[in-house]
Parts: C-alpha cells; structure tokens; sequence
C-alpha cells in the first residue's frame, strides 16, 4: 500500500470550546483550517477508512475510467484513490463546493508526490457531471445532501458507473432501535471525550450540525441503494453509528 501524505500541519479544533450561539454549521475557511483534527478526532474508524478506500479502489478501478471523490474536503479520501487507482489512464476528481476545502485541497494534492493528476472542482455535487465511473466515493457527504436528493443523485452517480463499478459510501446512521440509538451515540459522545473534547464542545457541535446532517438508518440506505441501480451492498466497516458501505453494480 502507498502511503498518502497525510495532512498534518493544521490546528486543534476549538470551534465550540467556548460559550457561542447557536448557529448552524458551515464548511467555512475556519472549519476547512481545523478540518484534519476535527474529522480524526469525530468520527470513530475514519483513520481506518481511508487507507481501506486506497485498498478498495485498488480492486475496482478500471483501466481508462473516470474515478471521483464527491465532498473531498482536503483531499484524504482523494489522495487514498490516487495511491489506490492502479491505471495511468484514469482520471481522478475531487469535488467539494466549499470554496476554502478546494484551496487548501489542492495543497496537499501538490504536496503528494504521486504521478497520477487530480483535477479538483469547486461544485454541487448534486448537479456535477458524471460519467464512465468506476470508483466513486462518498465519504461522509451525502449525509449533508438533503434527505428527499439523495435518491437523485444516487441514481446520477449508478447511472453513471460501469458494469463492475462501485461506490463506497460511509455514513453516520442511525438505528430503529431506541436503546440502540442512545447507546452508540453514548459510545461516540465517549471517543470523542477519549480524544480531548469538552462537554461543552460536543453539545454545542451537536446543535449546530444536527440541523445540517441527517443520519438515516442501514435499511433506509440499502434499500435506496438498490432502488438507485447498485445491485449488491455489503457494509465492510462499522465503528459505533458510523458506516462504511460498498455499493457494486453487476458486471
Ligand atoms: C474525507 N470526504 O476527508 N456538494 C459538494 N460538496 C459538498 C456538498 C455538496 N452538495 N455537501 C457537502 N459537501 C472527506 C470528508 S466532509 C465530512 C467529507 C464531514 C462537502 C463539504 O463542503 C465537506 O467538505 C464535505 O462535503 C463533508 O474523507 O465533515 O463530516
């Protein structure tokens, strides 16, 4: 396995460590220059996913394909698919429409000394062309698209892959379960306690993002999923309500 520089010149993330109003959150440049700290210390399993999504787009890329990383932020996900991707001929997209994750994206892709070129674009990804796709992923984005879109542009980004292809969606879930639910968002609220965050901080990033990202449950995704054009889904990670899912459309 390659090994994707990292990003590792970047800030603790303090954004609600003080008393603020609440306000919902954005991907804004103060967000985008914390991005790697915050992220890491989240979401539980992320630094296991993304050297598993180069493992995974080493299997399913294609040889002359167009393989795409849809809300790339500072290009993690992007530079784990470069390193993955083991065709000259494919090309790479990352695209995000945050404006402030673009810039600092295209540093670290600068900074990365694989040959394969990126083209990175600051766009909607629920109205960014697609085509002849082999790898797609969607990692912790379509859980920011609202949920009556997801459909859509699941259906663009099926539509778009080749017979073999595959998406790789992770996701935060939620469960039908009640006692489920409280009792993975305890674990989860716990980890990020483990990895330094206040009391304070976790309830106040709560309310701002909870209007923001809506979690659905594993049945609701595998089955829209399948309704969009994937013909298998398989979850190959989970870490508390945190998923990752791979989507395959038949040879
Ligand atoms: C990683 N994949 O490090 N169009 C384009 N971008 C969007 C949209 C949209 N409609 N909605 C949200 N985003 C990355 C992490 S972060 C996950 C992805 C998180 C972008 C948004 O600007 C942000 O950069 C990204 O999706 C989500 O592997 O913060 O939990």
């Amino acid at each position: 396995m390659g090994k994707p520089d990292q990003p590792t010149d970047t800030l603790t993330d303090r954004l609600f460590a003080t008393e603020r109003q609440p306000e919902d959150f954005r991907f804004d440049a103060a967000v985008a220059r914390v991005f790697p700290d915050m992220i890491r210390r989240s979401v539980p399993g992320y630094t296991t996913i993304i050297p598993m999504i180069e493992v995974i787009t080493e299997q399913y890329a294609q040889a002359g394909s167009n393989c795409y990383d849809l809300g790339c932020s500072l290009g993690a996900s992007t530079l784990a698919m470069r390193h993955g991707i083991p065709f000259g001929d494919c090309t790479l997209v990352g695209i995000d429409n945050s404006a402030a994750m673009i810039e600092r994206c295209e540093h670290y892709i600068a900074l990365d000394d694989h040959s394969l070129s990126v083209s990175l674009r600051c766009e909607n990804i629920q109205n960014t062309e697609l085509s002849d796709a082999s790898v797609t992923t969607l990692n912790f984005t379509l859980q920011f698209v609202p949920p009556e879109e997801r459909s859509a542009l699941l259906s663009r980004i099926a539509k778009a892959t080749r017979p073999g292809g595959v998406l790789i969606l992770s996701e935060k879930i939620r469960f039908e379960s009640e006692d489920e639910q409280d009792t993975q968002t305890r674990l989860h609220h716990e980890f990020k306690r483990a990895n330094g965050y206040s009391d304070l901080e976790i309830s106040q990033k709560r309310s701002a993002i909870e209007q923001v990202l809506i979690p659905e449950t594993l049945s609701a995704h595998t089955q829209r999923l399948k309704e969009s054009g994937f013909d298998r889904v398989m979850v190959w990670y989970q870490c508390f309500n945190f998923v990752s899912m791979l989507a395959i459309k038949a040879d």
